[in-house]
């Protein structure tokens, strides 16, 4: 019997995911952490406070079936889900439209938008059944603007703008808040697996100013999950100082 909320985390294994499961279980919730790499996973669970319930569930986001398995698998008691945070994602390229990969448009909008879907299809009956629950799907400043050969990932990062206030329409009989976070730029993970390992590249990313840390995503998390029933912070952008849009950073010489 699981005394504490139930948070469900997708992207634990790595930057923001991480960060976020972590503050979660600081502040008392049993938490599900999903991702790919289940060794990211274990480690993870191994790092929260003492006596944190924990599950881990490793799925690809992108695989429907996969997704419905892995939910499967837990206890009913585990699938009573009071937060779920959306955060599973990646940008793959950064390549003019008429130069970009296919495959990477596929990873992009399969894993951004379906794979968000796919998670949110299992996780939101019982939240509706029970009337209650929050949901926060991390977007982009990239889905607020487009810059020069973001095309898709820009793309699928509107598309969770749009699906996240859709949500927010169709869950509102049933006292469910829904969340979009927008962040700009935050040095994790991001840039190695957008420029499929290319160390100097990703590096280049956030040298010359102080980039976002997951760490300040996931306290901007903790601040909205705290806020009293009633209260609702519906969309939030949080960027670097140095960055004044998706295109603009202020770097050192
Ligand atoms: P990381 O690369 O550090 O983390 C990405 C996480 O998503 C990993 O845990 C990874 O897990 C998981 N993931 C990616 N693809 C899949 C998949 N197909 N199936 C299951 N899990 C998947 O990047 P961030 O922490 O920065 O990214 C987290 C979210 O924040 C993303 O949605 C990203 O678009 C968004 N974001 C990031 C920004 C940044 O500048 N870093 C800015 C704005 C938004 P695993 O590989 O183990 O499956
Ligand atoms: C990640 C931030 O500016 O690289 O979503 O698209 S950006």
């Amino acid at each position: 019997m699981i005394t504490q909320p139930i948070a469900l985390v997708t992207g634990a294994s790595s930057g923001i995911g991480a960060a976020t499961a972590k503050v979660l279980a600081e502040m008392g919730y049993a938490l599900i952490v999903c991702g790919r790499r289940k060794e990211r996973l274990e480690a993870l669970c191994a790092e929260l406070p003492a006596g944190t319930p924990s599950r881990l569930l490793t799925f690809d986001v992108r695989e429907r079936a996969q997704v419905e398995a892995a939910w499967q698998e837990l206890p009913e008691d585990w699938q009573k889900v009071q937060l779920l945070v959306n955060n599973a994602g990646n940008a793959h390229g950064l390549d003019p439209i008429h130069r970009g990969a296919v495959e990477d448009w596929d990873a992009m909008l399969d894993g951004n938008v379906k794979g968000l879907l796919y998670v949110s299809k299992v996780v939101l009956p019982g939240m509706v059944a029970r009337e209650q629950g929050m949901v926060i799907n991390i977007g982009s400043i990239a889905g607020k603007e487009v810059y020069p050969n973001g095309n898709v990932y820009c793309a699928s990062k509107h598309a969770v703008d749009a699906l996240t206030q859709g949500m927010r329409m169709d869950l509102n009989p049933y006292n469910i808040r829904v969340v979009g976070i927008h962040p700009g730029l935050v040095e994790t993970e991001f840039s190695q697996v957008r420029f499929k390992g290319d160390a100097a590249r990703s590096e280049a990313v956030y040298k010359g100013y102080a980039p976002l840390r997951a760490e300040d995503v996931a306290d901007t998390i903790a601040f909205v999950v705290s806020r009293p029933p009633h209260v609702v912070l519906a969309d939030i952008t949080i960027l670097p100082t140095a960055q004044a849009s998706a295109g603009i950073v202020k770097k050192n010489a």
